[in-house]
């Protein structure tokens, strides 16, 4: 004979999860102790840590064809600016905004480049900072994902298959577009081809007349600038001597662009490894030209209202 007992049900706890919570990204809505959204994969985290600002996060694209250079860029850009006091400070929030910076900086510490960007959104690391001026009260959150090229491409490629990117780059009020200057002065193609299937994809994407693409602040960053001899110069008048076709859509497409040229190595060399690999290593770490960009995105939003 089965002895009968008496079992509490934890029905609180059903009423507790049956609460929705709205993904930061794309709006849709996820059980709340859910780590990632069900339809784009993006962090909740992103979301739980919205719901405790008064005003909501803003967010900023860094994007480029794979290999271009953005983990390095990112990875180094947070640290140069959590180590910043003036003009801005900046605060990460959460653990994986502080991942992306330790991961980038202790490979190049040990002279190597970080490991490739996973393709799936779950194991992207998403940036969200805190910006604060010193003397005045007024902060600025923001969301800057270090997103996957072949995830960016899909996307570029077929719009609206990607989900992440898509919601993303609706609400996005700001771009970095990467272009690898190394392979442009090699003379070759694919870079420019890639930003410019970009542009074009984003004025599509939001084509409104006033708050649209074509009016958000677009910065388009040279990345390895330490191996292009002339685009620390003039990066404009680089761009248009060796990436016509892209400065002539961004000139055409839009109104508030502009080009800068970045490197975080001083020089790097091509080392072949016991696999057989051969990979480029840095020869030694001399950042150039990382935050200037992202200062003038930042001025330039300031200038505008938040539109999300
Ligand atoms: N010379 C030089 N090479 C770089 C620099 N930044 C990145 N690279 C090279 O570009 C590769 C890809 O960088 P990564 O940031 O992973 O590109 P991602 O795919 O766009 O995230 C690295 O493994 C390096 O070989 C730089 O500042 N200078
Ligand atoms: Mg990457
Ligand atoms: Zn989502």
């Amino acid at each position: 004979m089965t002895k009968a007992v008496a079992v509490p049900l934890d029905s609180y706890k059903v009423i507790e999860h049956a609460q929705p919570i709205a993904c930061f990204i794309c709006n849709e809505q996820n059980n709340v102790s859910a780590p990632f959204c069900r339809h784009c994969q993006a962090p909740l985290a992103l979301a739980h840590q919205a719901a405790t600002q008064k005003s909501p996060p803003r967010m900023v694209a860094v994007v480029g064809a794979t290999g271009v250079g953005k983990t390095v860029y990112l990875g180094m850009l947070v640290d140069m600016l959590s180590r910043r006091v003036h003009p801005l400070q900046i605060l990460a929030r959460g653990a994986f905004s502080i991942t992306l910076q330790q991961t980038a900086v202790a490979a190049l510490a040990q002279c190597r480049f970080p490991e490739k960007t996973p393709n799936e959104p779950e194991r992207w690391n998403w940036v969200h900072c805190q910006i604060r001026r010193p003397r005045t009260r007024r902060t600025l959150e923001l969301i800057v994902p270090d997103m996957s090229g072949e995830a960016i491409l899909e996307e570029v490629e077929h719009p609206h298959t990607t989900p992440v990117i898509s919601a993303f780059l609706k609400k996005c009020c700001a771009t970095m577009i990467l272009v690898d200057a190394a392979r442009l002065d090699d003379g070759l193609r694919d870079q420019e081809y890639f930003s410019m299937k970009f542009v074009s994809y984003l004025a599509e994407l939001d084509p409104h007349p006033k708050t649209g693409w074509a009016h958000r602040p677009v910065a388009v960053v040279l990345t390895k600038a330490d191996r292009a001899a002339g685009c620390r110069d003039d990066p404009e008048a680089y761009a248009r001597s060796h990436a016509a076709g892209l400065w002539q859509q961004c000139s055409q497409r839009l109104q508030v662009c502009r080009f800068f040229a970045a490197g975080v190595a001083g020089g790097s060399a091509l080392c072949v490894l016991r696999d057989g690999r051969r990979v480029q290593v840095p020869l030694r770490v001399e950042p150039h030209g990382i935050v200037e960009p992202f200062d003038w995105l930042l001025e330039r939003l300031n200038r505008r209202k938040p539109s999300a």
